[in-house]
């Protein structure tokens, strides 16, 4: 029978069934040679015998995973997500433009749409975090950005377009991967999603330093009723180091198209670079420093980038 791997610990796997009925599984030998071939959200195969046996794992559409450059393997650690949620909050821990950046870059990289929900709205101070400037300066890569507040179910959103009700909608028949932060309120949304208030998952505040306590330690599924969703621990920061710096600006779909006025084809698009593109950008200020502020972005990772060994990238 078909199911659903929802939760793994060492070599037990929870397992979901169509009836809704959650498993406990092991697998067959071959399936677990390599330590990381059954992961959440991987469909399955399942026999009953003295207990449930996992014989088989369906091919993947997806997979969340980094590069282990010193051990020239991918690590994945979430499979099948149709769309990623780039949880941020307003407020505390504060915001990180860079760290959106960063999703972005590996959401390219793993080929899954991505948008940001800005969470704490109740908290937010425009002063701090101007939305609609991080919302412009994402729209030309398809990316929608809704701002919530988990606590606050009535929450309508201010500044942008979307929010809570276009999240949910968008939800529907998929599976999404919440990322970010400790602390920026991923398990809190999903509580918040669900309507009746069936799922609780544990949520704990965050500390004085405004860092979160990496309060959700493993990735799981959580059935929403119309949709899945994975909750994954908060992540300290988001190294990029196994990129290889010369395909770091496809990554970046939006500059690479200003990258080909560029005069010189291996420019470097500094502000002394002649004959770039980015020093001559048409439009207002405002414009202008939308794109400004994703090279910024592009050349910290870029410097990141560089200082891992290319024969270290290989995989
Ligand atoms: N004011 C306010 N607080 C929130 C909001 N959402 C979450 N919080 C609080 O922020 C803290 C952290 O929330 P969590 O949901 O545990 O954050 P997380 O992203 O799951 O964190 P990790 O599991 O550690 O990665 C909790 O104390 C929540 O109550 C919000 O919209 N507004
Ligand atoms: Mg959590
Ligand atoms: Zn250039």
């Amino acid at each position: 029978m078909r199911a659903r791997i929802i939760r793994s610990s060492q070599r037990n796997f929870d397992c979901r069934l169509s009836t809704g009925e959650v498993v406990v599984a092991t697998a067959k030998g071959n399936l677990l040679k390599n330590d990381e071939s059954l992961v959440v959200g991987d469909f399955v195969t399942l026999t009953l015998e003295q207990n449930y046996i996992i014989t088989e794992r369906e091919d993947r559409s997806s997979e969340i995973f980094r590069v282990l450059i010193r051990e020239a393997r991918r690590k994945v650690t979430a499979a099948n997500c149709d769309v990623l949620f780039i949880v941020t909050s307003v407020s505390k821990p504060a915001f990180k433009r860079g760290i959106i950046d960063r999703f972005l870059v590996r959401a390219h990289q793993w080929g899954i749409p991505a948008h940001i929900i800005f969470n704490k709205m109740d908290e937010h101070d425009p002063e701090t975090v101007d939305l609609n400037f991080e919302a412009d300066r994402l729209s030309s890569l398809g990316v929608r950005c809704f701002e919530l507040s988990a606590l606050e179910p009535a929450y309508a959103p201010r500044f942008l377009a979307d929010g809570p009700n276009e999240l949910r909608s968008i939800l529907k028949g998929k599976t999404a991967i919440l990322l970010g932060q400790s602390g920026v309120g991923k398990s809190s949304t999903i509580n918040f999603l669900s309507t009746k208030g069936e799922v609780n998952l544990k949520t704990q505040a965050v500390g004085r330093a405004g860092k979160g306590s990496h309060t959700t330690t493993w990735s799981e599924v959580i059935d929403m009723g119309e949709f899945d969703l994975i909750d994954s621990p908060g992540i300290r920061s988001l190294s990029l180091d196994d990129i290889n710096p010369t395909e770091l600006l496809s990554y970046f779909p939006d500059l690479e198209q200003i990258a080909t006025t560029c005069k010189f084809s291996n420019c470097a698009h500094e502000p002394s670079s002649q004959g770039c593109g980015f020093n001559e950008l048409g439009g207002s200020r405002r414009e202008q420093e939308l794109v400004m502020s994703r090279l910024e972005s592009y050349h910290r990772i870029l410097e990141e980038a560089s200082s891992t060994p290319q024969w270290a990238k290989k995989v």
